[in-house]
């Protein structure tokens, strides 16, 4: 049944056919497939799909490319939402896009992982100043700062997470709240989340959940009595 949906959703996203790509995530639920497994057996894959095609043909149309990835963030939202409720929270994180950067996908599937391993997620968008991942992280008292960014400039430049950083070292945070990277630029060389001042990165939404998990446990630990 599995490879039968997969292959119908992939059709779909294909032909940029969003109607299509929700008829067959909507008939995958009535036949018994779980929201969790829609979203990493089904969506997750056909995205990698997209990318392995970009890599081998950069010509390749960037309409269908984008229209994949907005199919699949509208999909994962709607599967967001129907997750099966965890009964208690692991911890909190707050999460955004780079100051400059507007590309949300790998955001929102990362955050799709945390909930579904009890993580409260705050999502505060694209285009995040540093502050505000900051005043964010406070105000929901997170254990950790999420911060995406796909272009070079946007994970590398002074209004990312360095600025981030800077802000809890100044305000005396940097034992309380930690910070976590990810995007391409962190999949092309991984020891730069180290340059940016960084505690962790993973190269995808799976990963990315296991060390959130982790962090958020050995922070929490940290500050007990
Ligand atoms: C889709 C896409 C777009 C879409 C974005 C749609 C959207 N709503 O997100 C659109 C068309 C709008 C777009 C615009 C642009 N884009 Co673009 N885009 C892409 C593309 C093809 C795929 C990105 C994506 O969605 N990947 C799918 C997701 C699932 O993967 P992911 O984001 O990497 O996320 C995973 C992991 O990285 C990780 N992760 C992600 N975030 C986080 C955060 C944390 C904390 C952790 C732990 C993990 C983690 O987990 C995720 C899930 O597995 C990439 C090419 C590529 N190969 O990455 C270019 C790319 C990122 N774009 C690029 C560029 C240049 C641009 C534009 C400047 C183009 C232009 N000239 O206008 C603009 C910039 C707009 C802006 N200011 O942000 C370049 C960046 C180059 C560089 N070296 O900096 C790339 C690499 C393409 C290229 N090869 O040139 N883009």
């Amino acid at each position: 049944m599995l490879d039968d949906i997969i292959k119908a959703y992939n059709e779909a996203v294909f032909e940029t056919d969003r109607d299509a790509a929700f008829e067959v995530v909507n008939g995958a639920l009535d036949r018994g497939l779980s929201p969790e497994d829609v979203v990493f057996k089904v969506v997750i894959p056909a995205v990698e799909e997209m990318m392995a095609g970009i890599t081998r043909n950069p010509d390749q149309n960037l309409a269908q490319h984008f229209m994949t990835a907005q199919i699949a963030a509208e999909v994962t939202d709607e599967m967001l939402k129907r997750f099966q409720h965890p009964p208690e929270v692991i911890g909190r994180v707050v999460i955004g896009t780079a100051q400059g950067d507007l590309h949300s996908l790998g955001k929102r599937i990362v955050m799709g992982c945390l909930k579904a391993l009890m993580v409260e997620v705050t999502d505060l968008g694209v285009n995040v100043p540093a502050e505000r991942f900051v005043d964010e992280a406070v105000a929901h008292d997170a254990q950790v700062i999420a911060v995406s960014a796909m272009m070079v400039h946007t994970a590398m430049g002074e209004q990312g997470c360095r600025r981030v950083r800077e802000l809890l070292h100044e305000r005396g945070l940097e034992g309380r709240v930690k910070i976590v990277v990810g995007g391409a630029p962190y999949r092309f060389d991984d020891q730069l989340y180290l340059q940016v001042g960084a505690d962790g990165w993973a190269a995808d939404g799976i990963a990315a959940g296991r060390m959130i998990v982790d962090l958020i446990k050995s922070t929490k630990a940290e500050h007990q009595p």
